[in-house]
């Protein structure tokens, strides 16, 4: 394509919108860039350079004046958008700012999707790929726009990718040599309408693999697994609950790599030496290791990454083992479904700490679990009261309740024995006393390694 003085229209100012318009002004294109807000709330605008005539924010822009040849959409921005809309119909192309960035990058793409456990796998597969040598990045949905950062890549790098389906909406041509859905289930039904649709639009990571790439599926998830027949592309299927002849599996407590018609079982690593936990976590270990192996690592290379892998910060992250109790910063867990994950991946006597600012979310349901697995309840923050009242309606026995961080930290400590688990996992925002769940979780492995006398890095 050529992209001299090529006028493109950029929908979105954020993360994704001003990468986009960076990529675009190296390729020598005519960058318009719209955005809903006013530029007083759009951070980083001003310094992209471009003029009055380019900068359209706060308003509908005019098609007529603009005449775009191209569209570049935000992954935020709705294909139902009167502009979108418009540009469809006047059959201009329109393409995701992931098609973009992608465009002409000559580095070998993983791209991870799926509803849970993006983040996590696609860090795992970052951190297995800098084990290779080669110059690795991380980037998409993750929070680091893939435009702009992959421009510095080669023949020779590795780019992991989350992807989004909303960024796989308006896909052309973006091929993943090695590509992964790891699970399937109900999210962002607002924008795709319906479970099928969103289906359809998170397999379109797949689209444009050939014979030579590879597709990651998981085999417990029937709406995943049965798009396996239907790919171009090579399958690789595991499970993290049953054993499988072909594919990435559990057998025991170990996780294997099997091949039916080599009638070989190769171990990759015992369950219990990693550091992540929970049955979610084998999905992303495993869909990972698969990934590595794909891209060169030795099944012993891939066994030490994992080992060492402590998870992303702030999600069930290892604090450390202190005097037999180990801490868990859970800080990102700020529903109750995310917390219950993390209740659900210990099986050691857990004292939880939990509170925070209410989403506006029932604690019942979560209590029940709580009641099953914790053996103290720290309660803190704005919705103290509500998680109590619900801990005690479902019948949790030990509670209590505290008015500051540091006091809920300590309480936690003190109610803890070698052996046991501290987890914060809040089930709550944190906006009632911090700025965010970053803050929140670093204040927590502060105050437990200064509790323990380690210095703090
Ligand atoms: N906007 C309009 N018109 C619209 C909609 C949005 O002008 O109709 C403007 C907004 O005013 C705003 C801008 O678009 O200024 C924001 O664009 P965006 O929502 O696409 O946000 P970005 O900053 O570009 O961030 C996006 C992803 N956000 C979403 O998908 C909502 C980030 O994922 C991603 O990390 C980033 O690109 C870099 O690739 C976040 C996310 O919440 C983490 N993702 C969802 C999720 O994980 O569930 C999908």
């Amino acid at each position: 394509m050529n992209w001299m003085n090529k006028r493109v229209l950029v929908i979105g100012a954020g993360l994704s919108g001003q990468g986009a318009v960076r990529k675009l002004q190296n390729l020598g294109a005519e960058v318009f860039l719209t955005d809903q807000q006013s530029s007083e709330r759009l951070a980083g605008v001003e310094e992209l350079g471009l003029d009055q005539d380019h900068l359209l924010l706060g308003f509908v822009p005019n098609f007529g004046e603009i005449k775009p040849e191209l569209l570049i959409l935000s992954p935020g921005v709705s294909p139902k958008l009167s502009l979108v809309q418009e540009g469809i119909s006047l059959n201009i192309p329109v393409w995701s700012e992931v098609e973009l960035a992608m465009y002409d990058c000559p580095a070998l793409c993983v791209g991870v999707t799926g509803t849970n456990g993006k983040t996590t796998t696609t860090t795992l597969i970052g951190e297995l790929a800098k084990l290779t040598g080669r110059s690795t990045m991380v980037a998409g949905n993750i929070g680091v726009a893939l435009s702009g950062q992959v421009d510095k890549m080669d023949e020779n790098s590795i780019v992991v990718a989350e992807l989004s389906s909303f960024q796989l909406e308006f896909i052309h041509k973006l091929r993943v040599q090695i590509g992964i859905l790891l699970n399937l289930t109900p999210d962002h039904l607002d924008r795709h309408g319906t479970l099928e649709e969103y289906l359809k639009v998170k397999a379109r990571i797949f689209e444009n693999q050939t014979e030579m790439d590879l597709a990651i599926l998981n085999w417990d998830d029937p709406l995943v697994r049965d798009l396996g027949p239907k790919l171009r592309s090579r399958v690789m299927y595991f499970s993290p609950t049953s054993f499988l002849q072909d594919g990435i599996s559990l057998w025991h407590d170990q996780i294997v790599y099997a091949e039916k018609a080599k009638r070989t079982m190769i171990p990759i690593i015992s369950k219990k030496d990693l550091q992540l936990r929970g049955a979610h976590n084998l999905e992303n270990v495993m869909s990972a290791a698969a990934a590595a192996r794909a891209f060169g690592l030795s099944w012993t290379e891939i066994a030490e990454g994992l080992r060492q892998f402590k998870g992303v910060e702030h999600r069930q992250e290892v604090v450390g083992l202190f005097e037999g109790i180990l801490f868990i910063n859970d800080s990102k867990g700020t529903n109750t479904d995310a917390a219950t994950k993390a209740l659900l991946a210990f099986d050691e006597p857990l004292v939880l700490i939990a509170g925070g600012k209410n989403k506006g979310l029932d604690f019942h349901e979560f209590m029940k679990v709580v009641r099953g697995k914790v053996k103290s309840l720290v309660l803190l923050g704005q919705a103290a009261d509500e998680m109590e009242q619900a801990a005690r309606d479902e019948g949790v026995q030990r509670i209590i309740k505290v008015n500051t961080f540091e006091e809920g930290v300590e309480t936690g400590i003190s109610e803890a024995i070698p052996g046991d688990v501290v987890l914060l996992s809040p089930a709550c925002t944190s906006w009632d006393m911090f700025k965010n769940y970053e803050q929140r979780g670093e204040l927590f492995k502060e105050l437990v390694r200064r509790h323990y006398r380690e210095p703090i890095q």
